[in-house]
């Protein structure tokens, strides 16, 4: 299987990667033992290497970002500032990951970047970035991950989006009775397509805005997707130029023919941060943290069992929204051996995190995320 996604730990300053991020990274090019086998969303045709994406280019198209019309409040403390190895609420930029079927485009000229809207509608529209720029603007804090994202994998990340209504966009065109999918794409050969009714009310968005700042060129300057639930590979269009109104019966986006489900909601997970699966911790007082996600409903709880124990409810950090993660932990006095460490999430509707594992293909890995560690 063909891996052609990018994980880039640090695009702007290259350097060594962590323990954890070249897990991630071995963990995205599916190699193991240093046999490289499938992985990424790719299918059937050559393993290509990790790919570098050097220094990345300043973006000389800048622009003032918005305000919203309502902002969110400000982030609250994060709890990871004191609890070692717990990823941090919100996903710093530079460090979110990144997956792509190829190269970036070229940087796009906001001034010049158009979005159209065509297929079955009764009134197909050309927008411009100025166009965007006038229409109400909010910020959502949102999760998104990649469906080849591994039970415990770091493809994955929180942000605060800033953009405009999706579906306020999409009702002025005026969908026809016959549309069922949304399908938008790039320039670079990328589509993806999503139910039209799954613009229900949540706060799907084109975004310009990530974490106070101009999407950044490898997040898709200067628009991209946005939709809550939904896997990357279904919705989340970078550097999207068109959205077309189709029906599933005539095509689907990029990743379906190449083996991935039609439809991709995002599933619920929990995944342990710290301490890392294999480590050597010395006995006593020890934790446990990590990160849970739920859409649509949230995280109401997350619990962790250590050693076939009883489940343990852990401490939950701050709810920014139904789909953003919510962070973990517990204490934990670690007694000598070697100790086998699960935590599994429960969602606001009460449903209980599957334990059934399954690969990331065709829809998305699942299954209680366990690590094993040796107290010594
Ligand atoms: N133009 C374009 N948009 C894209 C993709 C792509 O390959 N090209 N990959 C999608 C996939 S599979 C995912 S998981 C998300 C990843 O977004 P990120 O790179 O900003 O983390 O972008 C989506 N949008
Ligand atoms: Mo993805």
């Amino acid at each position: 299987m063909r891996c052609a996604s990018v994980y880039s730990v640090s695009p702007i300053k290259p350097r060594n990667p962590t323990r954890r991020e070249l897990f991630g990274i071995l963990g995205a090019l599916g190699i193991a033992g240093g046999v490289a086998a499938t992985i990424g969303h790719g299918a059937k045709s050559a393993t290509t290497g990790i790919k570098k994406l050097g220094t990345a280019a300043v973006n000389k198209f800048k622009f003032a970002l918005p305000t919203a019309q309502k902002p969110l409040p400000a982030l609250p403390t994060d709890p990871a500032t004191t609890i070692d190895g717990l990823s941090p609420l919100i996903t710093p930029n530079a460090g979110f990951y990144q997956i792509d079927i190829g190269d970036n485009p070229a940087p796009i000229d906001p001034a010049t970047w158009e979005l159209k809207i065509t297929g079955m509608v009764k009134n197909p529209m050309t927008i411009t970035f100025a166009d965007l720029l006038k229409r109400p603007m909010f910020e959502l804090d949102d999760t998104i991950s990649c469906v080849s994202n591994d039970v415990g994998g770091f493809l994955i990340g929180n942000a605060r989006w800033l953009g405009c209504r999706l579906d306020d966009l999409i009702k002025e065109a005026q969908p026809l009775p016959s549309a069922d999918q949304v399908l938008s794409s790039s320039s670079t050969g990328f589509s993806a397509g999503f139910p039209l009714t799954a613009l229900d009310g949540r706060d799907a968005m084109i975004a310009i805005g990530m974490n106070g700042e101009p999407l950044p060129e490898k997040h898709g300057f200067p628009a991209r997707l946005i939709v809550p639930g939904l896997y990357g590979y279904v919705s989340a269009t970078k550097w999207v130029t068109q959205i077309e109104l189709t029906r599933f019966d005539i095509k689907t986006g990029y990743w379906q023919p190449r083996g991935w489900a039609v439809l991709g909601p995002t599933k619920m997970e929990s995944r342990i941060d710290y301490p890392a699966n294999g480590a050597t911790l010395t006995p006593g007082s020890a934790h446990i943290a990590g990160v849970a996600w739920a859409p649509l409903s949230g995280i109401k709880a997350v619990q962790v069992r250590i050693n076939e124990g009883d489940w343990i409810d852990a401490e939950l950090g701050p709810v920014l929204s139904g789909t953003a993660w919510r962070q973990w932990w517990i204490k934990w006095n670690a007694s000598k051996g070697d100790q086998t460490i699960v935590a599994r999430a429960i969602n606001n509707d009460g449903t209980v995190q599957t334990s059934t594992i399954k690969d990331s293909l065709p829809d998305g890995a699942q299954g209680w995320h366990t690590i094993i560690v040796s107290v010594a």
